[in-house]
């Protein structure tokens, strides 16, 4: 029996897509919680397996694999009943396409509301040289928070491009899930999965606006939501609304007022 170690975190979109894939296929795994903000991404031992310094990653039979949609296929391939990738090339080539689209255009966008209406809290109390030397010492979010004001965040042009790119993800799935249970062929492949937690982390900001009108989506998104893969991926504490009570707050205002709805925001 192969085993599967899976180092991540409760919250992130990366490791959510890892946990999701490892549901489908019903694998077991030992997981090891990584606490970000208190830097354990950035612990030797930890970048021995990953020098990228991010989560997540997975260690199979000893080797450790990294990037969140490489896993992906990789325990695809490595286990593949249930198959979660097209057989024939050409269906494949287009949920690779997907898969790159997504990283490119909506993992990127999610950042950013991310850290301005949780994650860029954790940097308030430090000085701005503590800061400024904490963001450089990330191999791979250095120039990401070079970006960011440790007190504002990020602004509210750049939240606007983020606004953009969601919106732009979700008129493209539209118009495939329109007529189509999902977004490649006609069962659930990894490009579903891709994106699911970047829906979910801005639904959970109160971004639902961005795609209430589609449909297609929307209703993809219940479908999804629905899976037991997701009741076991996204388990107690994978939401911010479930670790930031301020955030929680703004559910409940919604939810006694939705005319009055507004995204989370920094502070
Ligand atoms: N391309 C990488 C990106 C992974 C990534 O950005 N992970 C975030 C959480 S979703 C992280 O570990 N951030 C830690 C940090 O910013 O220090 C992947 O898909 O695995």
């Amino acid at each position: 029996m192969s085993a599967i170690e899976l180092y991540n975190a409760p919250q992130s979109t990366c490791s959510q897509k890892v946990r999701l894939t490892l549901a489908e296929k019903g694998l077991a795994f030992k997981e090891h919680r990584l606490k970000l903000f208190a830097g354990d991404q950035l612990r030797p031992e930890y970048l021995e397996l990953n020098p990228n310094g991010v989560v997540p990653t997975v260690v199979h039979d000893g080797t450790p694999i990294i990037d969140s949609s490489v896993i992906m296929e990789y325990l695809d391939e490595v286990f593949p009943s249930p198959r979660l990738s097209p057989s024939d090339p050409k269906t494949r080539a287009e949920m690779r396409a997907w898969l790159r689209f997504f990283e490119e255009v909506p993992t990127v966008a999610v950042r950013y509301p991310s850290y301005n209406a949780a994650f860029a809290r954790h940097f308030s109390e430090m000085s701005e040289a503590e800061f400024r030397a904490l963001a450089a010492s990330k191999p791979m979010r250095d120039v990401f928070l070079a970006e960011m004001d440790k007190d504002t965040g990020f602004s509210e042009a750049r939240i606007k491009q983020s606004e953009q790119s969601i919106r732009k993800t979700a008129l493209r799935m539209q118009g495939v899930l329109r007529h189509s249970h999902y977004l490649v062929g006609d069962s659930l492949t990894l490009a579903d999965i891709c994106v699911l937690p970047l829906l979910v982390r801005m639904s959970d900001l109160g971004y639902q606006r961005l795609w209430s009108d589609l449909a297609g989506v929307s209703h993809w998104l219940e479908r999804m939501m629905g899976r037991p893969s997701y009741a076991i991926a996204f388990y107690p504490g994978s939401l911010l609304s479930e670790q930031y009570e301020h955030i929680a707050a703004l559910h409940q205002a919604r939810d006694r007022n939705p005319a009055e709805a507004a995204p989370a925001r920094n502070g």
